[in-house]
């Protein structure tokens, strides 16, 4: 009967198996296994390595999935591997075969899969979402989530609730509208659509359901019609409040000038109902953003203890450099604490959970620009609009009690420039060039406690880290570096404990699993993503870094 709706709730608790992306529904990413320990990791080596093949290699971001025996991954370029768990051989492979002229922004990647009964789920770049039977590999059915011609594409991985598919969408340096989709699962059907933009009509079996917010309420004139707010990095689900996490993108264009007012909901937080695809509650990050930061880092369900009481509380470290609490159930603001250094875009949040804004550091109006160049007034803002976090998932123990955050340290010379909606084209209004601030690192783990926003503990990296994070009850937090090591730190003292060089960067989210009574570790590997096309100077720290694409699998040796 393959994966139930039993195996994908309980998943943070069965580590005989990982089927769902974030090692459970809520995305903590904790593993209860404690065979492997800050002791005996140093023994820790590889088991097999699975090559992806092919001519086609750039970023690997995915994270795998293990069900019976079967690792499923996914490849840069859609494409998708069945991998015999124990030996490392391949079943079987799907390559969709991708039209002329796709548009994905930042990388030809993909993040992972969904696993439901017999069906193994992810999205293409040409925007298409793919069920394949997880036995053979067959196409089960094949849907357009929308037209790649207008910039959609997709690059997130599923997740499953009630028997449905939820799927966003990428494409927001276009003009797209972001939105959530539930699909029956067995069929490919959608149930319903959730606009995040004002102004747009939702659908809920077939039929116009409720408008989100109302024309005009926080956009001026016709800007909500391409307004953004990709949904880009997928969402997550929380079971005990029943209710859909999804962070929303930047609102296009980025020159800010062009649409005065809040931009809901662009850059912001919504929980919705997985029944009918109704918010219940939205928190806006960075309202009327100009500095392109989405909204899109994943919000983590935990339980925060804060004087005496358990608050059903979640976090999410948003790319505008702040890590958030917010009351899971409400969506009331709780805390916001800086979490990387130099931040002057904004002089804090106040109390309300709104950004005080640095209005010197918003870039320009271009239609006051000087110069016949027509570009506004260039800042220097920090964090860098790659933020001080991107897409790679954050972790949570609840041993620890800490979160652990792969942050990065920049800045960027930003600037406005005019421009106009065309069909298929980048619709930005701004240049840019991101620079270090600090002359030793950019990357930084760090150990963030979520009661008080204080940083426990920080590991520093020279190159921007861009691997998810994986914590486990052996008091292990595991991540990797563009570098080419997958690294274990002590989740009590960020100590290094471990580290293998796989040969290529990593910028994946590494798992583990008990198999045969062993913990295993896995993780893929492949220098990419955005970094290597959008970083300006910080991309030149890692121009010697070779591509790749592989899985590798790691326990102890048999004693
Ligand atoms: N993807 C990466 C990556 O995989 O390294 C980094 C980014 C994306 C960004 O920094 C983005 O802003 C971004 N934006 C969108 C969007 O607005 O639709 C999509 C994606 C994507 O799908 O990968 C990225």
């Amino acid at each position: 009967q393959g994966v139930t709706e039993q195996d994908i709730i309980n998943d943070a608790k069965t580590p005989g198996d990982v089927v769902t992306y974030g090692l459970g529904p809520q995305a903590q990413r904790f593993s209860p296994l404690k065979t492997l320990n800050r002791d005996n990791i140093k023994g820790l080596v590889p088991a097999w390595s699975f090559s992806f093949g092919g001519e086609k290699q750039r970023g690997q971001e995915s994270q795998a999935l293990v069900k019976d025996g079967i690792i499923y991954v996914t490849g840069s370029y859609s494409r998708m591997y069945a991998i015999d768990s124990r030996s490392g051989e391949k079943k079987w492979e799907y390559d969709a075969r991708l039209p002329e002229g796709i548009l994905p922004c930042c990388d030809v990647v993909n993040r992972g899969a969904a696993l439901y009964k017999d069906n193994v789920y992810f999205g293409t770049l040409d925007a298409k979402l793919v069920a394949l039977n997880t036995k053979t590999g067959k196409v089960v059915w094949r849907k357009e989530i929308d037209d790649f011609k207008a910039g959609y594409s997709y690059t997130a991985a599923p997740i499953i609730v009630k028997g449905k598919i939820i799927t966003g969408v990428s494409g927001g340096e276009f003009g797209v509208i972001g939105r959530i989709e539930a699909r029956d699962a067995e069929t490919g059907e959608v149930v319903w659509k959730r606009p995040v933009i004002e102004g747009h009509m939702g659908e809920l079996n077939g039929k116009p359901s409720t408008m989100t917010g109302k024309v005009n309420e926080s956009w001026p004139g016709d800007m909500w019609k391409f307004g953004g707010g990709a949904t880009w990095l997928g969402g997550t689900y929380d079971p005990e409040t029943n209710l859909i996490y999804f962070g929303t993108g930047n609102p296009g264009p980025w020159n800010s000038w062009l649409r005065p007012g809040d931009n809901k909901w662009t850059s912001s937080r919504l929980a919705l109902n997985p029944d009918n695809g109704e918010i219940v509650w939205g928190f806006q990050t960075t309202p009327h953003d100009g500095w392109d930061f989405d909204g899109v880092n994943e919000f983590v369900p935990f339980d925060l203890n804060k004087g005496g009481k358990s608050i059903k509380a979640g976090a999410t470290a948003d790319r505008n450099g702040f890590f958030y609490v917010l009351d899971r159930t409400n969506g009331k603001f709780i805390s916001a604490t800086p979490f990387v250094e130099k931040i002057n875009w904004a002089k804090g949040i106040d109390e309300n959970g709104r950004p005080i804004y640095n209005e010197e550091n918003r870039p320009g109006d271009p239609s006051k620009a000087q110069g016949d160049d027509k570009k506004g007034k260039s800042v220097f803002a920090v964090p860098s609009f790659l933020g001080g976090k991107n897409w790679m998932p954050i972790g949570y123990s609840p041993d620890t009690k800490l979160f652990y955050v792969p942050s990065n340290e920049w800045g960027m010379d930003i600037w406005n420039e005019p421009v106009n909606y065309k069909k298929g084209a980048a619709y930005l209004g701004a240049g840019f060039t991101i620079k270090p601030v600090f002359d030793d690192h950019i990357g930084s783990l760090k150990a963030i406690d979520p009661a008080s926003g204080k940083v426990v503990w920080e590991y520093k990296n020279k190159a921007p880290l861009w691997a998810g994070v994986l914590t486990t009850a052996g008091n292990l937090v595991f991540t990797g570096t563009p570098e080419g090591f997958l690294k274990a730190f002590d989740a009590k003292t960020g100590e290094e404990v471990w580290k293998f060089q796989v040969g290529t960067g990593v910028v994946s989210s590494p798992i583990t699993w008990e198999q045969d009574g062993e913990q295993w570790v896995g993780v893929a590997a492949g220098w990419g993503g955005a970094v290597p096309l959008w970083g300006g100077e910080v991309a030149k720290s890692t121009a010697g870094i070779n591509q790749g694409g592989s899985f590798w699998a790691f326990k102890l040796p048999k004693t």
